[in-house]
């Protein structure tokens, strides 16, 4: 390591003193000036990172969801999964060193994480659209070069791309070509194979208006758009060059707010779906002609998914293990639904990406999806295999029929991690197969009626939790008063964490009635303690 050129380098991103950041479950988040020095020391870590693993690492300059003023960063690991664990407390540990400990961390990890120094390190990069990003990315460049390390620099991409292109290249070209032309042609390819044998097929054009969040989703879906069957028309709203990204539209906003985005025109019974700002989200709504909204979020994905992948493998006759992975924030009623009427067995883990992904490795087929909107479909190595072995030497017509359309399907969804144009993708062509309106995919259960609130206490780390953080453990009483509160209530659940995210608790109130005193009353306990 060349700890001059280092020192010289870091004094150009120098760290705001006292200032701390946690590598959450969203990598760092802040407000944008406040990062320079974080963008920095995580272009060192990804080349450390690279190091250690051989393989190519990703770092995506986001913040997703979040105010325009705020950024953030998150590592991509070899596969397209979330940075490890242990990695993240190095992270934290990196990001936090006052600038006269650098070198002595830096040599830390590599020794705790056995770093061969002496090994190539590879890093892509990229970026959303926040004002702040290109700069903020160009301090990642830097950290990465001082290490010696090479990059490619991805520019504008949604954060699912970036997965994508760090899988392709670290699979030697065996999931697509780590390129965006390449994730474009793949998708499209089995989008196209996929529709082509739906009903309706050529019977006029399937209409989609898409809220793009004023962000890249916008860009990478027009870019996209001459890839896509002409019969498939998407109308992109709030593509940025107007409105400020994330500002009264967006999946969160949509999902939170249970209520239109603002700058999308909706017609009553209109398919609509919104991105969230790093095009990883996605929820669906339309207005029924009485003039009410229906939202259609992460669980009733999950479960239009988990309905056509049970009836596909019930039609190739294989006994491949799926199971549904969802968190607290999952409706009861998609629950109930899914494990009693599907009887498709469901798994709660905890709240962030990473919990689900890894849960839903250890089925044949995992469909795991957060409430908000987040979530793909992961096939096994040994699913995939026995599905394309179908696809091509099946004598059965019909078998062989089928497992085409999963074979289709596993090449349409990005398994790397949730995706709102892969999973767009894979919803109309469900849509288009089964033949079903928005109206119809909503009425497969009703929601239970539901309040999320968030309230900011003294110290939100007081609240400990257990069960998939559905009960806290700490502070002394507080499960007891949510408890008698619940159960005088039909069907009803109710709890609080702390956010990964924010600086905040979050309390979560369902029941089979509105009864919004029920949830103000938990709030009320939350805020006292
Ligand atoms: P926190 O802030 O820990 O609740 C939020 C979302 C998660 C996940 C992460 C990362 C809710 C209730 N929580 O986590 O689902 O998406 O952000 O972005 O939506
Ligand atoms: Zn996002």
């Amino acid at each position: 390591m060349d700890f001059e050129a280092l020192k010289k380098y870091s004094a150009l991103h120098p760290k705001p003193a006292r200032l701390t950041l946690q590598y959450g479950t969203a990598g760092f988040r802040s407000k944008a000036e406040q990062l320079d020095h974080v963008m920095f020391r995580m272009g060192l870590l990804a080349a450390l990172r690279s190091r250690a693993t051989g393989s190519t690492i990703g770092v995506m300059v986001t913040a997703s969801h979040n105010p325009e003023e705020d950024n953030g960063v998150k590592l991509v690991d070899p596969l397209g999964e979330m940075l490890h664990p242990s990695w993240e407390e190095y992270a934290t540990q990196l990001a936090n060193a006052e600038e006269q400990d650098l070198q002595k961390t830096l040599t830390e990890i590599c020794q705790k994480a056995a770093v061969n120094q002496q090994k190539d390190a590879s890093v892509f990069i990229g970026r959303d659209t926040r004002p702040s990003s290109k700069k903020l990315s160009q301090a990642v460049i830097d950290g990465v070069s001082v290490l010696g390390g090479q990059y490619h620099d991805y520019g504008l991409v949604t954060t699912p791309q970036l997965h994508y292109v760090v899988c392709c290249q670290n699979t030697r070209g065996q999931y697509g070509k780590p390129t965006l032309e390449g994730y474009y042609q793949k998708l499209s390819k089995a989008f196209m194979e996929l529709i082509k044998k739906s009903p309706g097929s050529g019977e006029g054009q399937r209409h989609l208006k898409i809220d793009c969040a004023n962000g890249i989703g916008a860009l990478k879906l027009s870019e996209m758009q001459p890839y896509l069957p002409k019969e498939v028309l998407v109308h992109i709203y709030n593509d940025g060059t107007k409105e400020k990204l994330n500002h009264l539209c967006g999946a969160d906003f949509v999902k939170v707010h249970q209520k239109p985005p603002k700058g999308l025109d909706m017609k009553p019974n209109e398919r609509c779906c919104s991105f969230d700002g790093d095009a990883d989200r996605i929820v669906y709504y339309y207005t029924d002609t009485a003039g009410h909204f229906h939202l259609i979020d992460g669980d009733k994905i999950a479960t239009l998914i988990s309905i056509f992948l049970k009836e596909l493998l019930a039609k190739v006759g294989q006994t491949l293990k799926m199971a549904v992975i969802q968190t607290a924030y999952a409706n009861g009623s998609s629950t109930r639904y899914l494990e009693e009427t599907l009887q498709v067995p469901v798994h709660c883990v905890k709240t962030g990406v990473k919990h689900l992904h890894h849960k839903a490795q250890e089925f044949d087929i995992g469909v795991y999806f957060e409430a908000n909107g987040h979530g793909t479909v992961l096939f096994s190595k040994a699913a995939e295999n026995t599905i394309r072995q179908l696809a091509k030497d099946e004598k059965d017509d019909a078998k062989r029929e089928a497992a085409k359309v999963l074979e289709n399907l596993i090449d349409l969804i990005n398994q790397t991690v949730g995706d709102a144009i892969s999973d767009m993708l894979v919803i109309e062509a469900i849509l288009s197969l089964k033949g079903l309106t928005v109206h119809q995919w909503d009425a497969f259960y009703t929601d239970f009626p539901n309040r999320l609130l968030k309230v900011q206490v003294a110290d939100r780390q007081v609240i400990d939790t257990t069960d998939a953080e559905r009960r806290a453990v700490t502070p002394p009483g507080l499960q007891e008063k949510i408890d008698a509160l619940v159960k005088k209530y039909k069907f009803s659940r109710a709890f609080v964490r702390p956010s990964g995210t924010e600086d905040v608790v979050r309390i979560y109130a369902e029941a089979d009635t509105i009864k919004t005193y029920v949830n103000l009353k938990v709030a009320n306990i939350a805020t006292q303690s």
